[in-house]
């Protein structure tokens, strides 16, 4: 039987590079994110391009009922999962904390913090029962810094801190390992989402330096999944060269 991996949020961004990385391994892959038709594209792009399977789950990962749903509808033996990246997250608005918006602050809790429990708690007990297995959190900068404004979205990066390390001391007795990744600058669609759709605010984070890209993470994930079985990588904090910390990045003037 060939591998399978479940990737949250894989219909853009770090999310598809890494399913597609994952298929370049052989893995048969879930991919999981609200928008069907660019699953359903990845799907077919996946299973023609590297002849493995893809099993798609459209879900709300802030919806408790709709995760557990769509999980309860995978064939037994796709259930079986060696690798779980959880990378689904967003950040939305950057506001001073004394104006943020509640909506967001809970839209970030909802997906960072308690989608990446739901469909986590589903998988850890089929890890812990096969003692093999592998969940790759997906963190962040903001989970080692606090930046002006950032304030919610580094506090749920912050719970993915803990929320691993706690994965990993108790899942330590059954062979499963536990690893995050912790970028700064990527650029996706995490701007575009932060700022509501605002496309110039967004380029603007970027502007005159070279962000890292999606496919950088899924390398990093490449290499975090592919070490020996006595090898684990607890975290990875990687950065764009013209990024120090969420402080200081170096522009280049046009
Ligand atoms: C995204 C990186 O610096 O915008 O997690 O918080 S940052």
């Amino acid at each position: 039987m060939r591998k399978k991996a479940l990737v949250t949020g894989a219909s853009a961004g770090i999310g598809l590079a890494t399913a597609r990385m994952l298929a370049r391994n052989g893995f048969d892959v879930i991919i999981t994110g609200r928008r069907r038709q660019r699953l359903e594209n990845l799907g077919q792009e996946l299973e023609q391009e590297y002849d493995v399977s893809v099993f798609i789950l459209v879900f709300d990962i802030r919806h408790r009922d709709e995760v557990e749903n769509a999980w309860n509808t995978l064939p037994e033996e796709w259930k079986q999962v060696d690798v779980l990246v959880n990378n689904a997250g967003l950040a939305a608005g950057l506001d001073y904390i004394y104006e943020g918006d509640v909506e967001d602050w809970e839209t970030m809790i909802d997906t960072n913090i308690k989608g990446l429990l739901y469909i986590s708690r589903l998988i850890m007990p089929v890890m812990k029962e096969r003692r093999q297995g592998h969940i790759v959190n997906l963190s962040s900068i903001a989970g080692k810094e606090v930046y002006q404004r950032g304030n919610i979205y580094c506090a749920t990066k912050h719970a993915v801190e803990a929320i691993t390390k706690g994965m990993r001391i108790d899942l330590l007795p059954y062979n499963v390992k536990v690893s995050s990744v912790s970028p700064g600058m990527v650029e996706t669609e995490f701007s575009v989402v932060r700022f509501k759709g605002d496309e110039q605010k967004a380029k603007s984070v970027y502007q005159g330096l070279e962000p890292l890209r999606a496919e950088d993470i899924a390398d990093i994930i490449e290499f975090i999944i592919t070490r020996p079985a006595h090898v684990n990588i607890n975290d990875v904090l990687v950065m764009p060269t013209a990024q120090a910390n969420s402080f200081y990045v170096h522009r280049e003037q046009d």
